[in-house]
Protein backbone atom coordinates (compact mmCIF):
# COMPACT_ATOMS: atom_id res chain seq x y z
CA UNK A 1 0.00 0.00 0.00
CA UNK A 2 2.97 2.11 0.72
CA UNK A 3 4.39 1.86 -2.55
CA UNK A 4 1.14 3.25 -4.39
CA UNK A 5 2.24 6.69 -3.09
CA UNK A 6 3.45 9.44 -5.64
CA UNK A 7 6.11 11.92 -5.46
CA UNK A 8 7.95 12.60 -2.20
CA UNK A 9 5.33 10.95 -0.57
CA UNK A 10 6.51 7.44 -2.13
CA UNK A 11 10.25 8.02 -1.59
CA UNK A 12 9.85 8.61 2.20
CA UNK A 13 7.05 6.23 2.18
CA UNK A 14 9.51 3.43 1.34
CA UNK A 15 11.86 5.42 3.44
CA UNK A 16 9.35 5.09 6.43
CA UNK A 17 9.60 1.70 6.27
CA UNK A 18 12.90 0.85 7.03
CA UNK A 19 12.25 3.64 9.98
CA UNK A 20 8.95 1.96 11.40
CA UNK A 21 11.10 1.37 14.84
CA UNK A 22 10.87 5.37 15.32
CA UNK A 23 7.29 5.61 14.97
CA UNK A 24 4.74 5.10 17.98
CA UNK A 25 3.07 2.09 18.13
CA UNK A 26 0.39 0.43 20.16
CA UNK A 27 3.59 -0.08 22.16
CA UNK A 28 4.97 2.99 22.57
CA UNK A 29 4.24 5.02 26.28
CA UNK A 30 3.28 8.63 23.86
CA UNK A 31 0.36 9.45 22.75
CA UNK A 32 1.86 10.82 19.20
CA UNK A 33 5.78 10.60 17.41
CA UNK A 34 5.57 14.42 16.95
CA UNK A 35 3.31 17.25 18.46
CA UNK A 36 4.03 20.13 16.38
CA UNK A 37 3.08 23.69 17.91
CA UNK A 38 2.23 26.64 15.77
CA UNK A 39 0.08 26.12 12.35
CA UNK A 40 2.41 28.76 10.55
CA UNK A 41 4.44 28.33 7.62
CA UNK A 42 6.70 26.13 9.52
CA UNK A 43 4.56 23.80 11.77
CA UNK A 44 2.33 22.84 8.87
CA UNK A 45 5.21 21.81 6.63
CA UNK A 46 6.36 19.70 9.37
CA UNK A 47 3.86 18.02 9.99
CA UNK A 48 2.29 17.40 7.04
CA UNK A 49 5.62 15.93 5.76
CA UNK A 50 6.13 13.96 9.13
CA UNK A 51 2.71 12.27 8.30
CA UNK A 52 3.88 11.47 4.92
CA UNK A 53 6.72 9.38 6.68
CA UNK A 54 4.34 7.71 8.41
CA UNK A 55 4.06 9.55 11.65
CA UNK A 56 1.45 10.21 14.14
CA UNK A 57 1.24 13.67 14.49
CA UNK A 58 -0.91 16.32 16.27
CA UNK A 59 -0.60 19.77 15.06
CA UNK A 60 -1.79 22.84 17.74
CA UNK A 61 -2.53 26.20 16.57
CA UNK A 62 -3.97 28.99 18.40
CA UNK A 63 -4.20 32.99 17.57
CA UNK A 64 -4.34 35.59 20.38
CA UNK A 65 -6.10 38.58 19.05
CA UNK A 66 -4.26 41.77 18.74
CA UNK A 67 -5.37 44.48 21.59
CA UNK A 68 -8.32 45.48 19.04
CA UNK A 69 -9.22 42.66 18.25
CA UNK A 70 -7.95 41.22 15.17
CA UNK A 71 -7.63 37.66 14.71
CA UNK A 72 -7.61 35.07 12.01
CA UNK A 73 -7.73 31.11 11.22
CA UNK A 74 -5.27 28.63 10.39
CA UNK A 75 -1.54 29.16 8.50
CA UNK A 76 0.33 31.91 10.06
CA UNK A 77 1.52 34.68 9.37
CA UNK A 78 2.36 34.58 6.03
CA UNK A 79 -1.53 33.43 4.53
CA UNK A 80 -3.00 35.68 7.17
CA UNK A 81 -1.19 38.94 8.33
CA UNK A 82 2.24 38.58 6.56
CA UNK A 83 3.40 37.37 2.74
CA UNK A 84 0.54 37.01 1.18
CA UNK A 85 -2.14 40.43 2.13
CA UNK A 86 0.97 42.31 1.89
CA UNK A 87 1.77 41.27 -1.71
CA UNK A 88 -2.50 41.24 -2.39
CA UNK A 89 -1.95 45.45 -1.28
CA UNK A 90 1.47 45.61 -3.14
CA UNK A 91 -0.12 44.74 -6.24
CA UNK A 92 -2.60 46.56 -5.50
CA UNK A 93 -1.00 49.98 -5.39
CA UNK A 94 1.17 49.09 -8.51
CA UNK A 95 -2.49 48.66 -10.59
CA UNK A 96 -3.18 51.88 -9.40
CA UNK A 97 0.18 53.12 -11.28
CA UNK A 98 -0.57 51.14 -13.96
CA UNK A 99 -3.86 52.56 -14.94
CA UNK A 100 -2.06 55.87 -15.12
CA UNK A 101 0.78 54.45 -17.51
CA UNK A 102 -1.85 52.84 -19.19
CA UNK A 103 -2.98 56.28 -20.48
CA UNK A 104 0.72 57.12 -21.76
CA UNK A 105 0.17 54.07 -23.83
CA UNK A 106 -2.93 55.02 -25.68
CA UNK A 107 -6.15 53.60 -23.50
CA UNK A 108 -8.92 55.62 -22.85
CA UNK A 109 -9.09 56.09 -19.22
CA UNK A 110 -11.70 58.90 -18.62
CA UNK A 111 -11.73 59.41 -14.67
CA UNK A 112 -9.24 61.48 -13.79
CA UNK A 113 -9.95 60.40 -10.08
CA UNK A 114 -8.93 56.91 -9.97
CA UNK A 115 -9.21 55.91 -6.49
CA UNK A 116 -9.07 52.97 -4.80
CA UNK A 117 -12.24 51.07 -2.57
CA UNK A 118 -10.44 50.25 0.66
CA UNK A 119 -12.94 48.62 2.11
CA UNK A 120 -13.65 46.42 -1.18
CA UNK A 121 -9.91 45.86 -1.27
CA UNK A 122 -9.57 44.76 2.33
CA UNK A 123 -12.69 42.45 1.32
CA UNK A 124 -11.03 41.04 -1.93
CA UNK A 125 -8.31 40.22 0.38
CA UNK A 126 -10.01 38.86 2.91
CA UNK A 127 -12.23 36.39 0.88
CA UNK A 128 -8.89 35.57 -0.54
CA UNK A 129 -7.42 34.43 3.02
CA UNK A 130 -10.31 32.95 3.86
CA UNK A 131 -10.19 30.68 1.06
CA UNK A 132 -6.47 29.43 1.76
CA UNK A 133 -7.54 29.10 5.64
CA UNK A 134 -10.08 26.51 4.24
CA UNK A 135 -7.73 24.74 2.30
CA UNK A 136 -5.16 24.43 4.37
CA UNK A 137 -7.66 22.65 6.65
CA UNK A 138 -9.17 20.38 4.44
CA UNK A 139 -5.37 19.39 3.13
CA UNK A 140 -4.74 18.67 7.28
CA UNK A 141 -7.73 16.31 7.52
CA UNK A 142 -6.84 14.50 3.83
CA UNK A 143 -3.41 14.31 4.99
CA UNK A 144 -4.37 12.66 8.37
CA UNK A 145 -2.60 15.21 10.30
CA UNK A 146 -4.78 15.99 13.53
CA UNK A 147 -5.38 19.76 14.30
CA UNK A 148 -6.51 21.68 17.46
CA UNK A 149 -7.32 25.08 17.34
CA UNK A 150 -5.55 25.70 21.18
CA UNK A 151 -2.83 27.05 22.66
CA UNK A 152 -0.45 24.38 23.57
CA UNK A 153 1.53 24.68 26.49
CA UNK A 154 4.85 22.06 27.84
CA UNK A 155 3.54 20.52 31.35
CA UNK A 156 6.78 18.79 31.11
CA UNK A 157 9.55 17.50 28.54
CA UNK A 158 6.68 15.48 26.53
CA UNK A 159 3.64 16.39 28.31
CA UNK A 160 1.14 19.77 26.41
CA UNK A 161 -1.20 20.92 27.69
CA UNK A 162 -4.43 22.34 26.25
CA UNK A 163 -8.25 23.43 25.81
CA UNK A 164 -9.83 21.05 23.17
CA UNK A 165 -12.66 23.50 23.16
CA UNK A 166 -13.44 26.90 24.78
CA UNK A 167 -15.02 26.18 27.85
CA UNK A 168 -13.97 22.30 28.59
CA UNK A 169 -11.60 20.77 30.49
CA UNK A 170 -8.04 21.13 29.89
CA UNK A 171 -6.56 18.11 28.30
CA UNK A 172 -2.84 16.06 27.76
CA UNK A 173 -1.25 14.33 25.07
CA UNK A 174 2.20 13.43 24.86
CA UNK A 175 4.81 13.20 22.52
CA UNK A 176 8.07 11.40 21.43
CA UNK A 177 9.39 14.62 19.69
CA UNK A 178 8.17 17.98 19.89
CA UNK A 179 8.46 20.44 16.98
CA UNK A 180 8.12 24.25 18.34
CA UNK A 181 6.95 26.43 15.36
CA UNK A 182 4.96 29.47 17.38
CA UNK A 183 6.24 32.46 15.00
CA UNK A 184 6.33 35.74 16.40
CA UNK A 185 4.07 39.01 16.53
CA UNK A 186 4.74 42.41 16.04
CA UNK A 187 6.10 44.28 18.76
CA UNK A 188 4.68 47.65 20.23
CA UNK A 189 6.44 50.62 21.87
CA UNK A 190 6.21 51.00 25.67
CA UNK A 191 5.39 54.57 25.15
CA UNK A 192 1.67 55.83 26.45
CA UNK A 193 -1.34 55.19 24.19
CA UNK A 194 0.87 52.60 22.22
CA UNK A 195 -1.47 49.56 22.61
CA UNK A 196 -4.32 52.14 22.57
CA UNK A 197 -4.39 53.68 19.81
CA UNK A 198 -1.92 52.15 17.30
CA UNK A 199 -1.78 49.25 14.86
CA UNK A 200 0.43 47.01 13.38
CA UNK A 201 0.69 44.51 10.44
CA UNK A 202 -1.39 41.89 12.69
CA UNK A 203 -4.32 44.85 11.81
CA UNK A 204 -3.80 46.74 8.73
CA UNK A 205 -5.06 43.82 6.05
CA UNK A 206 -8.26 43.60 7.63
CA UNK A 207 -8.66 47.40 9.16
CA UNK A 208 -12.07 48.16 8.60
CA UNK A 209 -11.77 52.31 7.75
CA UNK A 210 -9.44 53.75 5.54
CA UNK A 211 -6.06 54.73 7.07
CA UNK A 212 -5.80 57.98 6.13
CA UNK A 213 -2.73 59.83 6.83
CA UNK A 214 -0.62 57.28 8.88
CA UNK A 215 2.41 57.26 10.85
CA UNK A 216 4.70 54.13 10.02
CA UNK A 217 7.21 53.94 12.88
CA UNK A 218 10.21 51.81 12.04
CA UNK A 219 12.07 51.36 8.63
CA UNK A 220 12.43 47.45 8.98
CA UNK A 221 11.27 45.37 5.69
CA UNK A 222 7.63 45.57 6.92
CA UNK A 223 7.53 49.46 7.77
CA UNK A 224 8.97 50.31 4.37
CA UNK A 225 6.56 48.12 2.70
CA UNK A 226 3.10 49.58 4.34
CA UNK A 227 4.38 52.69 3.60
CA UNK A 228 4.74 52.26 0.17
CA UNK A 229 1.88 50.15 -0.39
CA UNK A 230 -0.68 52.57 1.37
CA UNK A 231 1.05 55.43 -0.51
CA UNK A 232 0.12 53.55 -3.79
CA UNK A 233 -3.37 53.57 -2.46
CA UNK A 234 -3.65 56.94 -2.62
CA UNK A 235 -2.85 57.33 1.31
CA UNK A 236 -0.13 59.65 2.86
CA UNK A 237 2.30 57.57 4.74
CA UNK A 238 4.90 58.59 6.73
CA UNK A 239 7.77 56.92 8.30
CA UNK A 240 9.89 57.46 10.94
CA UNK A 241 13.36 56.28 11.17
CA UNK A 242 15.41 55.49 14.45
CA UNK A 243 18.65 55.07 13.49
CA UNK A 244 19.32 53.42 9.43
CA UNK A 245 16.61 52.09 6.92
CA UNK A 246 16.84 48.35 6.56
CA UNK A 247 19.76 47.43 8.84
CA UNK A 248 20.82 44.12 7.88
CA UNK A 249 20.43 44.80 4.01
CA UNK A 250 22.95 46.47 1.45
CA UNK A 251 23.66 50.33 2.47
CA UNK A 252 23.88 51.14 -0.58
CA UNK A 253 20.88 49.38 -2.01
CA UNK A 254 18.56 50.52 0.96
CA UNK A 255 19.32 54.05 0.47
CA UNK A 256 18.88 53.59 -2.74
CA UNK A 257 15.31 52.72 -1.53
CA UNK A 258 14.99 54.95 0.21
CA UNK A 259 15.60 58.11 -2.12
CA UNK A 260 13.37 55.91 -4.31
CA UNK A 261 10.40 56.22 -1.78
CA UNK A 262 11.22 60.11 -0.96
CA UNK A 263 11.14 60.74 -5.14
CA UNK A 264 7.56 59.24 -4.57
CA UNK A 265 6.60 61.82 -1.76
CA UNK A 266 7.30 59.52 1.23
CA UNK A 267 8.62 61.45 4.20
CA UNK A 268 11.24 60.31 6.54
CA UNK A 269 11.13 61.53 10.09
CA UNK A 270 14.90 60.74 10.28
CA UNK A 271 16.75 59.98 13.64
CA UNK A 272 13.37 59.99 15.32
CA UNK A 273 11.93 57.88 18.15
CA UNK A 274 7.80 58.62 19.28
CA UNK A 275 7.17 59.20 23.13
CA UNK A 276 3.37 59.23 23.17
CA UNK A 277 0.20 58.28 21.10
CA UNK A 278 -3.10 60.60 22.39
CA UNK A 279 -6.65 60.66 21.03
CA UNK A 280 -8.03 64.22 20.03
CA UNK A 281 -11.09 65.24 20.41
CA UNK A 282 -11.73 65.25 16.75
CA UNK A 283 -10.65 61.59 16.66
CA UNK A 284 -7.60 61.64 15.01
CA UNK A 285 -4.05 60.82 16.52
CA UNK A 286 -1.21 63.34 17.96
CA UNK A 287 2.07 61.66 17.82
CA UNK A 288 4.92 63.67 20.27
CA UNK A 289 8.21 62.48 19.49
CA UNK A 290 11.72 63.26 19.72
CA UNK A 291 14.78 63.70 17.11
CA UNK A 292 17.70 61.90 18.72
CA UNK A 293 20.41 63.54 16.74
CA UNK A 294 19.02 67.77 17.29
CA UNK A 295 17.79 66.70 20.45
CA UNK A 296 14.48 68.48 19.69
CA UNK A 297 10.82 67.36 20.71
CA UNK A 298 8.08 67.49 18.05
CA UNK A 299 4.47 66.79 17.30
CA UNK A 300 2.24 65.95 14.29
CA UNK A 301 -1.79 64.35 14.00
CA UNK A 302 -2.53 60.89 12.03
CA UNK A 303 -5.14 59.03 11.30
CA UNK A 304 -3.19 55.78 11.97
CA UNK A 305 -0.08 55.13 13.51
CA UNK A 306 1.19 51.70 12.27
CA UNK A 307 4.36 50.49 14.19
CA UNK A 308 6.74 48.17 12.38
CA UNK A 309 9.40 48.00 15.05
CA UNK A 310 9.77 44.36 14.42
CA UNK A 311 8.76 41.25 16.15
CA UNK A 312 8.86 39.16 19.40
CA UNK A 313 9.15 35.69 19.44
CA UNK A 314 5.99 33.74 21.12
CA UNK A 315 7.40 32.09 23.63
CA UNK A 316 5.89 33.54 26.75
CA UNK A 317 2.30 30.63 26.66
CA UNK A 318 5.11 28.17 26.17
CA UNK A 319 5.61 27.29 29.76
CA UNK A 320 9.56 26.53 28.41
CA UNK A 321 11.16 26.12 31.84
CA UNK A 322 9.03 23.06 31.99
CA UNK A 323 10.54 21.38 29.39
CA UNK A 324 14.06 23.09 30.53
CA UNK A 325 14.52 24.93 26.90
CA UNK A 326 16.78 27.52 26.64
CA UNK A 327 16.18 30.65 25.00
CA UNK A 328 17.90 33.88 24.23
CA UNK A 329 15.92 36.63 24.72
CA UNK A 330 12.23 35.64 22.98
CA UNK A 331 13.17 33.40 20.77
CA UNK A 332 14.86 29.58 21.21
CA UNK A 333 18.06 28.43 20.57
CA UNK A 334 19.08 25.64 18.39
CA UNK A 335 21.76 23.63 17.14
CA UNK A 336 22.62 22.78 12.55
CA UNK A 337 19.75 19.95 13.20
CA UNK A 338 17.42 22.67 14.54
CA UNK A 339 17.23 20.55 17.72
CA UNK A 340 17.11 22.42 21.11
CA UNK A 341 19.23 21.84 24.45
CA UNK A 342 16.76 18.98 24.93
CA UNK A 343 17.07 16.37 22.51
CA UNK A 344 13.86 15.72 21.66
CA UNK A 345 12.40 18.88 21.38
CA UNK A 346 12.94 21.36 18.10
CA UNK A 347 12.34 24.63 16.91
CA UNK A 348 11.99 25.82 13.67
CA UNK A 349 10.34 29.58 11.83
CA UNK A 350 10.69 32.87 13.28
CA UNK A 351 10.72 31.09 16.83
CA UNK A 352 14.54 30.16 16.48
CA UNK A 353 16.87 32.83 16.77
CA UNK A 354 19.20 34.02 14.30
CA UNK A 355 17.77 32.71 11.35
CA UNK A 356 16.01 34.57 8.73
CA UNK A 357 12.52 35.65 8.97
CA UNK A 358 11.41 34.32 5.91
CA UNK A 359 7.84 31.79 4.54
CA UNK A 360 9.86 29.97 2.53
CA UNK A 361 12.92 29.19 5.04
CA UNK A 362 9.78 28.45 7.68
CA UNK A 363 8.69 25.20 5.23
CA UNK A 364 12.03 23.98 4.01
CA UNK A 365 13.74 23.88 7.60
CA UNK A 366 10.14 22.39 8.79
CA UNK A 367 10.00 19.70 5.55
CA UNK A 368 13.78 18.72 6.35
CA UNK A 369 13.40 18.51 10.11
CA UNK A 370 10.58 16.14 9.65
CA UNK A 371 13.04 13.55 6.94
CA UNK A 372 15.48 13.54 9.64
CA UNK A 373 13.18 12.35 12.25
CA UNK A 374 10.61 10.06 10.46
CA UNK A 375 12.87 9.21 7.24
CA UNK A 376 15.92 8.26 7.94
CA UNK A 377 17.54 12.12 6.10
CA UNK A 378 20.94 13.37 7.23
CA UNK A 379 20.42 15.92 5.28
CA UNK A 380 20.79 19.73 7.15
CA UNK A 381 18.65 22.92 6.22
CA UNK A 382 21.39 25.20 4.81
CA UNK A 383 20.29 28.61 5.81
CA UNK A 384 23.23 30.92 3.63
CA UNK A 385 22.49 32.89 0.56
CA UNK A 386 18.52 32.75 1.02
CA UNK A 387 17.32 35.37 -1.49
CA UNK A 388 14.86 38.21 -0.51
CA UNK A 389 12.41 40.83 -1.42
CA UNK A 390 12.01 44.24 -0.39
CA UNK A 391 8.18 44.69 -2.04
CA UNK A 392 8.24 48.47 -2.76
CA UNK A 393 6.64 50.35 -5.94
CA UNK A 394 10.58 49.62 -7.44
CA UNK A 395 11.36 46.46 -5.86
CA UNK A 396 14.46 45.53 -4.23
CA UNK A 397 15.76 41.72 -4.28
CA UNK A 398 19.03 40.62 -3.18
CA UNK A 399 20.85 36.99 -2.65
CA UNK A 400 24.25 36.22 -0.72
CA UNK A 401 26.49 38.95 0.47
CA UNK A 402 26.18 42.80 0.98
CA UNK A 403 29.19 44.74 -0.52
CA UNK A 404 29.34 45.33 3.18
CA UNK A 405 29.83 41.92 4.22
CA UNK A 406 31.91 40.98 1.15
CA UNK A 407 34.69 43.46 2.42
CA UNK A 408 34.22 42.67 5.69
CA UNK A 409 34.73 38.83 4.97
CA UNK A 410 37.17 39.21 1.99
CA UNK A 411 38.64 42.62 2.38
CA UNK A 412 38.34 45.32 -0.09
CA UNK A 413 41.57 44.84 -2.32
CA UNK A 414 40.20 41.16 -2.90
CA UNK A 415 35.87 41.80 -4.03
CA UNK A 416 35.12 43.52 -7.28
CA UNK A 417 32.02 45.31 -7.66
CA UNK A 418 30.07 45.31 -11.07
CA UNK A 419 27.43 47.82 -11.08
CA UNK A 420 24.71 49.58 -13.70
CA UNK A 421 22.04 51.41 -13.93
CA UNK A 422 19.41 50.30 -16.35
CA UNK A 423 16.19 51.90 -18.55
CA UNK A 424 13.71 49.18 -18.42
CA UNK A 425 11.96 49.48 -22.09
CA UNK A 426 8.21 49.61 -20.53
CA UNK A 427 9.43 52.93 -18.37
CA UNK A 428 10.40 55.37 -21.67
CA UNK A 429 6.38 55.63 -22.85
CA UNK A 430 4.84 56.56 -19.88
CA UNK A 431 8.40 58.10 -18.82
CA UNK A 432 8.59 56.62 -15.49
CA UNK A 433 11.88 57.64 -13.69
CA UNK A 434 15.02 55.06 -14.31
CA UNK A 435 17.14 56.95 -11.18
CA UNK A 436 16.20 53.77 -9.20
CA UNK A 437 16.95 50.93 -11.71
CA UNK A 438 20.03 49.51 -10.41
CA UNK A 439 21.70 46.69 -9.60
CA UNK A 440 25.21 45.59 -9.23
CA UNK A 441 26.87 42.32 -8.48
CA UNK A 442 29.35 41.69 -5.86
CA UNK A 443 32.34 38.84 -6.55
CA UNK A 444 35.73 37.95 -5.56
CA UNK A 445 38.65 40.00 -7.58
CA UNK A 446 40.38 36.51 -8.18
CA UNK A 447 40.31 34.15 -11.26
CA UNK A 448 36.59 33.56 -12.72
CA UNK A 449 35.03 35.75 -10.07
CA UNK A 450 33.01 33.72 -8.01
CA UNK A 451 29.71 35.95 -7.26
CA UNK A 452 29.23 36.90 -3.37
CA UNK A 453 26.07 38.37 -4.00
CA UNK A 454 24.01 39.88 -6.22
CA UNK A 455 21.10 43.04 -6.04
CA UNK A 456 19.00 44.06 -7.96
CA UNK A 457 16.70 47.32 -8.29
CA UNK A 458 13.42 47.56 -10.75
CA UNK A 459 10.39 46.13 -11.52
CA UNK A 460 9.38 42.10 -10.41
CA UNK A 461 12.66 42.14 -8.99
CA UNK A 462 11.86 38.61 -6.92
CA UNK A 463 11.29 37.13 -10.34
CA UNK A 464 14.34 37.99 -11.05
CA UNK A 465 16.70 36.79 -8.26
CA UNK A 466 14.73 33.90 -7.85
CA UNK A 467 16.63 32.44 -10.91
CA UNK A 468 20.03 34.12 -10.07
CA UNK A 469 19.66 32.66 -6.50
CA UNK A 470 19.77 29.42 -7.72
CA UNK A 471 22.86 29.64 -9.65
CA UNK A 472 24.74 31.56 -7.30
CA UNK A 473 24.35 28.61 -5.15
CA UNK A 474 25.80 26.66 -7.88
CA UNK A 475 28.96 28.70 -7.34
CA UNK A 476 27.84 31.43 -10.49
CA UNK A 477 31.46 33.58 -11.61
CA UNK A 478 31.20 36.35 -13.39
CA UNK A 479 32.59 34.73 -16.10
CA UNK A 480 29.65 32.73 -16.32
CA UNK A 481 27.37 35.42 -16.29
CA UNK A 482 28.89 37.22 -18.97
CA UNK A 483 28.60 34.61 -20.94
CA UNK A 484 24.96 33.93 -20.72
CA UNK A 485 22.86 35.03 -23.48
CA UNK A 486 20.50 37.59 -21.88
CA UNK A 487 16.53 37.33 -22.85
CA UNK A 488 16.18 40.58 -24.48
CA UNK A 489 14.15 43.15 -24.00
CA UNK A 490 13.95 42.40 -20.16
CA UNK A 491 15.66 44.07 -17.10
CA UNK A 492 17.09 40.39 -15.63
CA UNK A 493 19.56 40.54 -18.97
CA UNK A 494 20.70 43.30 -17.20
CA UNK A 495 23.09 41.09 -15.05
CA UNK A 496 24.48 39.51 -17.92
CA UNK A 497 25.39 43.13 -19.68
CA UNK A 498 27.75 44.08 -16.23
CA UNK A 499 30.94 45.18 -17.55
CA UNK A 500 31.86 48.53 -15.59
CA UNK A 501 33.48 47.94 -11.84
CA UNK A 502 32.94 50.40 -9.46
CA UNK A 503 36.74 50.36 -8.70
CA UNK A 504 36.88 51.54 -12.35
CA UNK A 505 35.51 55.05 -11.82
CA UNK A 506 33.97 55.06 -15.08
CA UNK A 507 29.62 56.06 -15.61
CA UNK A 508 27.68 53.14 -15.09
CA UNK A 509 24.67 54.95 -16.71
CA UNK A 510 23.52 53.08 -19.93
CA UNK A 511 24.01 55.56 -23.09
CA UNK A 512 21.68 52.90 -25.21
CA UNK A 513 19.27 49.81 -24.20
CA UNK A 514 20.06 47.44 -27.36
CA UNK A 515 23.62 47.22 -28.33
P1 LIG B 1 3.99 31.77 11.93
O1 LIG B 1 3.58 31.77 10.51
O2 LIG B 1 3.87 33.04 12.67
O3 LIG B 1 3.11 30.62 12.63
C1 LIG B 1 3.11 30.38 14.00
C2 LIG B 1 1.71 29.99 14.44
O4 LIG B 1 1.74 29.44 15.77
C3 LIG B 1 0.78 31.19 14.52
O5 LIG B 1 -0.47 30.88 13.95
C4 LIG B 1 0.64 31.42 16.02
O6 LIG B 1 -0.54 32.09 16.37
C5 LIG B 1 0.69 30.00 16.53
N1 LIG B 1 1.03 29.85 17.95
C6 LIG B 1 1.81 30.64 18.71
N2 LIG B 1 1.94 30.12 19.96
C7 LIG B 1 1.22 28.97 19.96
C8 LIG B 1 0.99 27.97 20.95
N3 LIG B 1 1.55 28.03 22.16
N4 LIG B 1 0.19 26.93 20.63
C9 LIG B 1 -0.38 26.83 19.39
N5 LIG B 1 -0.17 27.75 18.42
C10 LIG B 1 0.62 28.80 18.71
N6 LIG B 1 8.27 36.21 4.41
C11 LIG B 1 8.57 35.99 3.12
O7 LIG B 1 9.23 34.99 2.82
N7 LIG B 1 8.16 36.82 2.13
C12 LIG B 1 7.42 37.92 2.39
O8 LIG B 1 7.07 38.65 1.48
C13 LIG B 1 7.08 38.18 3.73
N8 LIG B 1 6.32 39.24 4.03
C14 LIG B 1 5.96 39.46 5.32
C15 LIG B 1 5.16 40.56 5.59
C16 LIG B 1 4.77 40.82 6.88
C17 LIG B 1 3.87 42.00 7.15
C18 LIG B 1 5.20 39.96 7.93
C19 LIG B 1 4.77 40.24 9.33
C20 LIG B 1 5.99 38.88 7.67
C21 LIG B 1 6.39 38.61 6.36
N9 LIG B 1 7.19 37.53 6.04
C22 LIG B 1 7.54 37.30 4.74
C23 LIG B 1 7.69 36.62 7.08
C24 LIG B 1 6.86 35.33 7.15
O9 LIG B 1 5.49 35.64 7.29
C25 LIG B 1 7.34 34.48 8.34
O10 LIG B 1 8.71 34.25 8.20
C26 LIG B 1 6.63 33.15 8.42
O11 LIG B 1 5.24 33.29 8.47
C27 LIG B 1 7.12 32.37 9.66
O12 LIG B 1 6.43 31.17 9.78
P2 LIG B 1 6.39 30.39 11.18
O13 LIG B 1 5.68 29.11 10.89
O14 LIG B 1 7.70 30.36 11.79
O15 LIG B 1 5.49 31.29 12.11
P1 LIG C 1 13.01 44.80 11.61
O1 LIG C 1 13.63 44.43 10.32
O2 LIG C 1 13.61 44.34 12.88
O3 LIG C 1 12.88 46.39 11.62
C1 LIG C 1 12.38 47.06 12.74
C2 LIG C 1 12.50 48.56 12.53
O4 LIG C 1 11.94 49.24 13.64
C3 LIG C 1 13.94 49.03 12.42
O5 LIG C 1 13.97 50.12 11.52
C4 LIG C 1 14.22 49.48 13.86
O6 LIG C 1 15.23 50.46 13.93
C5 LIG C 1 12.91 50.07 14.25
N1 LIG C 1 12.67 50.06 15.71
C6 LIG C 1 12.89 49.05 16.55
N2 LIG C 1 12.50 49.39 17.80
C7 LIG C 1 12.05 50.66 17.72
C8 LIG C 1 11.51 51.57 18.66
N3 LIG C 1 11.36 51.22 19.93
N4 LIG C 1 11.14 52.79 18.24
C9 LIG C 1 11.28 53.14 16.94
N5 LIG C 1 11.78 52.33 16.00
C10 LIG C 1 12.16 51.10 16.38
O7 LIG C 1 11.50 44.31 11.68
P2 LIG C 1 10.37 44.15 10.57
O8 LIG C 1 9.11 43.94 11.32
O9 LIG C 1 10.43 45.23 9.57
O10 LIG C 1 10.77 42.81 9.85
C11 LIG C 1 10.91 41.61 10.60
C12 LIG C 1 10.87 40.46 9.70
O11 LIG C 1 9.53 40.25 9.29
C13 LIG C 1 11.68 40.64 8.44
O12 LIG C 1 12.92 40.03 8.55
C14 LIG C 1 10.82 39.99 7.39
O13 LIG C 1 11.33 38.73 7.09
C15 LIG C 1 9.47 39.84 7.96
P3 LIG C 1 16.81 50.11 14.20
O14 LIG C 1 17.37 49.76 12.85
O15 LIG C 1 16.83 48.95 15.15
O16 LIG C 1 17.35 51.35 14.79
Amino acid sequence: MLLRKSGPSRRYAIFSMFHQCRLASSKSPFDYDLVVLGGGSAGLACAKEAVDCGARVLCFDYVKPTPVGTKWGLGGTCVNVGCIPKKLMHQASLLGEAVHEAVAYGWNVNDKDIRPDWRKLVRSVQNHIKSVNWVTRVDLRDKKVEYVNSMGTFIDAHTIEYFPRSGTAKSRVTAKNVVVAVGGRPRYPSIPGATEFGITSDDIFSYDREPGRTLVVGAGYVGLECACFLKGLGYDPTVMVRSIVLRGFDRQMSELLAAMMSERGIPFLETTIPSSVERQSDGRLLVRFRNTTTQTDGSDVFDTVLWAIGRRGLIEDLNLEAAGVETQNDKIVVDRSEATNVPHIFAVGDIVHGRPELTPVAILAGRLLARRLFAGSTQLMDYADVATTVFTPVEYACVGMSEEMAINKHGADNIEVFHGYYKPTEFFIPQKSVRFCYLKAVAEIAGDQKILGLHYMGPVAGEVIQGFAAALKSGLTVKTLLNTVGIHPTTAEEFTRLSITKRSGRDPTPASCCS
